[in-house]
């Protein structure tokens, strides 16, 4: 059972009785009664997070209510260990667009919120609920059911509880895509995890396919992964406690943040930031080594009104929708966003100074 001291939203008692004692996740079932279906969403580029908690979410459905559910696919996946969580668990994943939505169906939105750039389908599909940890705040109007959590790790840890907390037995797929949604989210240093995120981990683990999880972990990497690390090697600047990298084109859309993810292990830094083109958008990727990073929030100013970017204290996501991709428009861009990026964090327009020296670079290549 999970712990539930030092997390102050987690304290309703077991009541079932009085509307005041319910607790959570009787009250988002309880409103799912009169729906004939439960369809869930999430983010485009769903994550280990999302698939992990609409695979949740639909099991509590089906094991408590009895109704059919349908777990979505908002763009493509294309991170390779993401690819093998949906191969390796055989996820079955509607995509988004090619979804009908029923007047009678019931709409739950996993780790992200209404209104906030990140979906495909329709703003006009109306939603039953929206579960989220993301400090980004959407558009909340008119949605029945709300959780959100900024405090928590994951949406997953969310999902776990109200499955311990309705007593549902987990079956070892849940709690495989549970914990690994978990852990993906909860890996930098410092932890962004709470102690209701631990708990989770603690009740899954022997549940979960641990030899899955390494499976999925350690997913094979295509070569294109290769190629765009050297590029973003190479071009990569350092301006005091900030490293810029830049990637063009980016072979897929998730590639950006597998760059900060690497980047940010310099020791030299305390921001690691990579901008590449994808299709017509250029997308930004951010992650911070440092408590009170604030890293969404940074990039929601550092964006501005040139397009969308939210996130977490150490970790931030964003997009630019391009009007042009003629190098020239982007190298506008990409100075605009360094200028941009500089004044946020309160570095002194210092002239950047290379990961790897050009003479380096030339050398390697004749060796
Ligand atoms: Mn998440």
């Amino acid at each position: 059972m999970a712990r539930r001291s030092a997390d102050p939203d987690s304290s309703s008692p077991n009541l079932k009785t009085s509307s005041t004692g319910l607790r959570r996740s009787d009250r988002f079932l309880l409103g799912l009664s009169s729906f004939d279906r439960v369809i869930f969403v999430s983010h485009v580029q769903p994550d280990p997070d999302s698939l992990g908690s609409m695979l949740g979410l639909a099991h509590l459905v089906e094991t408590r209510l009895g109704k059919p559910t349908l777990i979505t696919r908002d763009g493509l996946i294309s991170r390779a260990e993401n690819r093998a969580m949906v191969d390796v668990l055989r996820l079955d994943l509607v995509p988004v667009e090619k979804m009908n939505w029923g007047p009678n169906d019931a709409v739950v939105m996993v780790d992200s919120q209404p209104r906030t750039g990140r979906h495909t389908f329709p703003d006009s599909v109306k939603l039953y609920a929206v579960l989220d940890h993301h400090d980004t705040p959407g558009d909340l109007e008119g949605v029945t059911f709300t959780d959100i959590r900024s405090a928590h790790g994951a949406t997953c840890t969310l999902v776990t509880k109200y499955l311990l907390e309705q007593g549902a037995p987990i079956p070892e797929k849940v709690a495989t895509a549970l914990l690994y949604g978990i852990e993906t989210e909860v890996t930098g240093f410092p932890r962004e995890a709470s102690s209701s995120d631990d708990a989770a981990l603690i009740a899954l683990y022997p549940i979960a396919d641990k030899d899955i999880i390494a499976r999925i972990r350690n997913a094979r990497l295509p070569h294109s992964y290769f190629e765009c690390t050297l590029q973003a090697m190479q071009s990569s600047f350092i301006y005091d406690r900030l490293m810029m990298s830049w990637v063009n084109p980016l072979p897929q859309p998730e590639q950006a943040a597998e760059v900060v993810d690497f980047m940010i292990r310099f020791e030299r830094v305390d921001y690691a930031f990579c901008g590449g083109v994808y299709e017509d958008s250029l997308i930004l990727s951010v992650r911070s080594a440092i408590e009170n990073a604030r890293a969404g929030e940074i990039l929601r100013q550092v964006v501005g009104k040139l397009g969308r970017a939210g996130g977490h204290d150490r970790r931030a996501g964003g997009s630019i929708p391009l009007s042009s991709t003629a190098p020239s428009a982007i190298e506008d861009l990409q100075s605009e966003l360094r200028r941009r990026f500089l004044k946020a964090l309160k570095i002194e327009d210092v002239r950047g100074q290379r990961l790897v020296p050009l003479r380096e670079m030339l050398q390697n290549l004749q060796s």
